[in-house]
């Protein structure tokens, strides 16, 4: 298959994007090089005959149109999707996650030939009480600019799929985690600091509830899913979760150990505005198509550290001028101006 992926020098989409070049796809990368984006991620299938990389913005509709012409499948990475940054920076949000998302969809349906595979978050259905699981066709309650960009998104998808009876495939996933994830994130933040032996930041009390899934486990749904797209029109939702649902302390404590670190680092600070406490995604549709998780979150999370610890230079380029202005004003006052 000739597949777009827009969004393959980030973390889930570079992991994709070498996944599909090694099974014998064709793959286009169009990525526009945000911070969040490393071309390191895809170095090993850069010089690839089946590979091909485009620096470029999913709202560049003309150059969209361009790619998605020559292409059975996109599949779309690239957004905007740390909900911290949402907070301090709520407009790129909207352009990347709404205004990309419109950009493809139009460039689809001139196209008719491409079908769309996109990703969303299980952040859609906002904080759900204790028990409860989010079916994939449950009510959107999103809570933050980041939750509420892919909502809307979403909701722009099933507008397409209605008006111009387009099959589309909507992926939520529960968090993601593993090797080349952005330092800004949970897990790569903490193991990150407590492998340098500095505090880590855990918001309020830590007993929010998190479902946590390893990259390879998403990259084996994806494929999956790729060889049995829909054709019938309409906004095709799969859930990709794994059922490891941790508080985020448990998580700080478990990495603060194979890290080698006391866990007096980690250092409880003021909480995220508006915080969702829980999520839960039931991925029994998934499942039903023989798809399981093969990463338990214990093998998987040691496995990660295992990867930061061995691989600074990967992820040290990151600790740019830039990023060190964000972790001060995300966390400067939090952390007593560390
Ligand atoms: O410094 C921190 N301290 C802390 O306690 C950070 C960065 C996070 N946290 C908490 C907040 C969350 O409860 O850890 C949890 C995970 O935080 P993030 O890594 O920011 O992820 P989350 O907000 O859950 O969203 C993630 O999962 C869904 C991704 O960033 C989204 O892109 C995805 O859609």
């Amino acid at each position: 298959m000739r597949v777009l992926v827009t969004g393959g020098c980030g973390f889930i989409g570079s992991h994709v994007a070498r996944a599909l070049v090694a099974a014998g796809h064709a793959v286009t990368n169009l990525d526009a090089l945000t911070y969040a984006s490393n071309p390191a991620n895809v170095a090993s299938i850069a010089a690839h005959p089946r590979y091909r990389f485009v620096e470029g913005n999913i709202c560049d509709s003309a150059l969209v149109r361009e790619l998605v012409a020559d292409v059975d499948v996109v599949i779309n990475f690239a957004a905007e999707t740390h909900v911290d940054r949402s907070l301090l920076d709520p407009g790129i949000f909207v352009r990347t996650d709404v205004e990309g998302v419109v950009s493809l969809l139009e460039a689809v349906r001139a196209t008719r030939t491409a079908r769309l595979v996109h990703m969303s978050t299980d952040e859609v259905f906002g904080s759900l009480a204790p028990g409860v699981e989010a079916e994939e066709e449950g009510q959107f309650a999103p809570t933050s600019p980041y939750s509420a960009s892919k909502a809307a998104a979403e909701l722009q998808v099933r507008a397409y799929a209605e008006t111009y009876e387009l099959p589309v495939t909507v992926l939520r996933s529960c968090n993601v985690y593993g090797p080349n994830q952005h330092i800004e994130k949970f897990i790569p933040l903490f193991i990150t600091r407590a492998l340098a032996g500095v505090p880590l930041p855990l918001y309020g009390d830590g007993l929010q509830e998190r479902e946590w899934i390893h990259v390879d486990d998403i990259v084996a749904a994806v494929g999956l899913l790729l060889e049995h797209l829909p054709g019938a029109a309409g906004a095709h939702a799969i859930h990709i979760g794994s059922g490891e649902r941790l508080p985020n302390r448990v998580v700080a404590e478990a990495i603060c150990r194979l890290a080698g670190r006391d866990e007096s680092l980690i250092q409880r600070v003021e909480d995220r505005p508006g915080h969702d406490r829980r999520y839960a995604l039931n991925s029994r549709r998934l499942r039903s198509r023989g798809w399981r998780p093969a990463v338990r979150f214990e093998e998987g999370l040691e496995r990660t550290v295992r990867w930061y610890a061995g691989n600074a230079d990967a992820w040290a380029a990151a600790e740019n001028p830039e990023f060190r202005e964000y972790f001060a004003r995300q966390y400067g006052e939090r952390l007593g101006a560390v």
